[in-house]
């Protein structure tokens, strides 16, 4: 579903757009949300101060905790009978953060899911393996929803039983794959191990996303199972998946659905808007949603808006592949690493598979991060050249450890934890 419409509109409509929409959205937000009302109040702004989308900065946050501190549903902007469906996610501590749809809301997630699997490949009678998790988590069902509306005949497979997954994707010869990166490479393993490869099989696109990836993954996954992937990307509080996605023949940047979903990035320090193609954490506002509008949600996730245009006609930003989250950052001995920072060098050397992970410990005062990665070569000189690489390249000493293909843990399909810190928090 290419909407030439909406996602090709001249980018001076489309900023009109965008303006009308988040008035009209703080305006409800004002009237009908007492906490964003009293959010406002703090922050010194009314929503008629909204005159152009450089005044959004004024404007306050949204953050994980508001949605807690008001759970399960103190920010919805209609009446409980108007609701349709609620999502939640688990976060990482105490109560799951509970977000709500109506009718409209539904209606806009299957229609930007819909335009991020056309955007990955997807044609209208294609078959969608969709092993993204059904439940409270957004993935399985708002896959669905789209897939649906895009015309393709979803097998609702969900997450985990892999074994059981590569029959289906045998006997059913889907064209379409959606699922977390690290979970798209354990099926490779899995058809493997049967002495199956990419011309066994019929899938030609993979739409991934929901965890933090880098290129090395793309290429192995393209490789291994044949498709052209892509990467979709979207989180709860905002919709779910689809907030943005890349196309399939550009691959570069995902193409954010500017007409409901409103980009920022901002310095993480000072919560200061950046220019387009500067690195901080994207913010976001869901412009068009109306059972829980939430305004410039501080997801936490590093990327870029990349500047230049996309060569496919669309007029709407694109965003950088997640970096991190600044919440996922480790800070060791002073130095800001990311995991993805790690795993790039790793994929420079090339000699290592993509299943890592991280440990980070205290001995004394001192933060020690310890790497794990799995590679056929355990030879000292490539564990030395690891250790040296990420020193020049990332700015830390580190202790690395090669280990044995397939023995460090693999995704059951949800999203996969590449860090443990075991350090208590000062
Ligand atoms: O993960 C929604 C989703 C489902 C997206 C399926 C894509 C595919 P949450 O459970 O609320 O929602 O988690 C949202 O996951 O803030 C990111 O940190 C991370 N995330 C999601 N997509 C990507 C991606 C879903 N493509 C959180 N790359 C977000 C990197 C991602 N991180």
């Amino acid at each position: 579903m290419f909407q030439p419409d909406r996602e090709s509109l001249p980018v001076s409509d489309l900023r009109a757009l965008q303006l009308q929409q988040l008035q009209s959205m703080v305006a409800r937000q004002y009237e009908h949300v007492p906490a964003y009302r009293t959010k406002f109040n703090e922050a010194g702004v009314v929503p008629g101060d909204l005159k152009t989308l450089g005044d959004l900065q004024h404007f306050p946050f949204t953050r994980k905790a508001d949605l807690r501190d008001h759970y399960p549903l103190g920010l919805s902007a209609v009446p409980r009978t108007d609701l349709r469906r609620i999502h939640a996610s688990s976060g990482t501590s105490g109560k799951p953060t509970v977000v709500a749809y109506d009718e409209h809301d539904v209606n806009v997630f299957e229609e930007v899911v819909a335009r991020s699997l056309y955007a990955a490949g997807a044609r209208p009678g294609m078959v969608f393996h969709n092993a993204y998790g059904y439940g409270l988590f957004t993935g399985g069902l708002g896959t669905h929803g789209g897939a649906r509306r895009l015309g393709l005949c979803t097998v609702p497979v969900s997450g985990g039983g892999t074994e059981r997954q590569v029959s289906l994707i045998l006997d059913l010869q889907p064209e379409v794959i959606a699922c977390t990166p690290s979970y798209a490479l354990v099926l490779a393993d899995a058809l493997a191990r049967q002495g199956l490869g990419p011309d066994d099989i019929s899938l030609r696109y993979a739409v991934l996303g929901a965890e933090p990836w880098a290129e090395k993954t793309r290429q192995e996954v393209q490789t291994r199972l044949g498709v052209r992937a892509t990467n979709i990307y979207g989180l709860s509080e905002i919709i779910g998946p689809g907030v943005s996605n890349e196309d399939a023949s550009e691959q570069h940047g995902s193409y954010v659905w500017e007409d409901h979903f409103y980009p920022e990035i901002v310095d993480p320090e000072t919560g200061a808007v950046l220019p387009d193609g500067e690195w901080g954490v994207l913010v976001l506002s869901s412009m068009s949603r109306s059972a829980m509008p939430i305004l410039r949600y501080w997801t936490g996730d590093i990327t870029r808006l990349i500047p230049e245009q996309g060569v496919t006609g669309r007029t709407m930003r694109r965003m950088d592949l997640i970096r991190g989250r600044s919440d996922d950052l480790i800070i060791l001995r002073g130095v800001n690493v990311y995991p993805t920072q790690l795993e790039a060098v790793l994929a420079s050397l090339g000699q290592t598979s993509p299943h890592y992970h991280v440990t980070v410990s205290r001995s004394g005062l001192m933060d020690e991060l310890h790497l794990q990665v799995e590679s056929s070569d355990d030879s000292p000189s490539l564990q030395q050249e690891i250790v040296r690489l990420v020193k020049v390249q990332v700015g830390v000493s580190i202790s690395c450890e090669l280990c044995a293909p397939g023995s460090l843990p693999r995704s059951e399909g949800g999203k996969l934890r590449r860090v443990t810190d075991l350090r208590e928090k000062r």
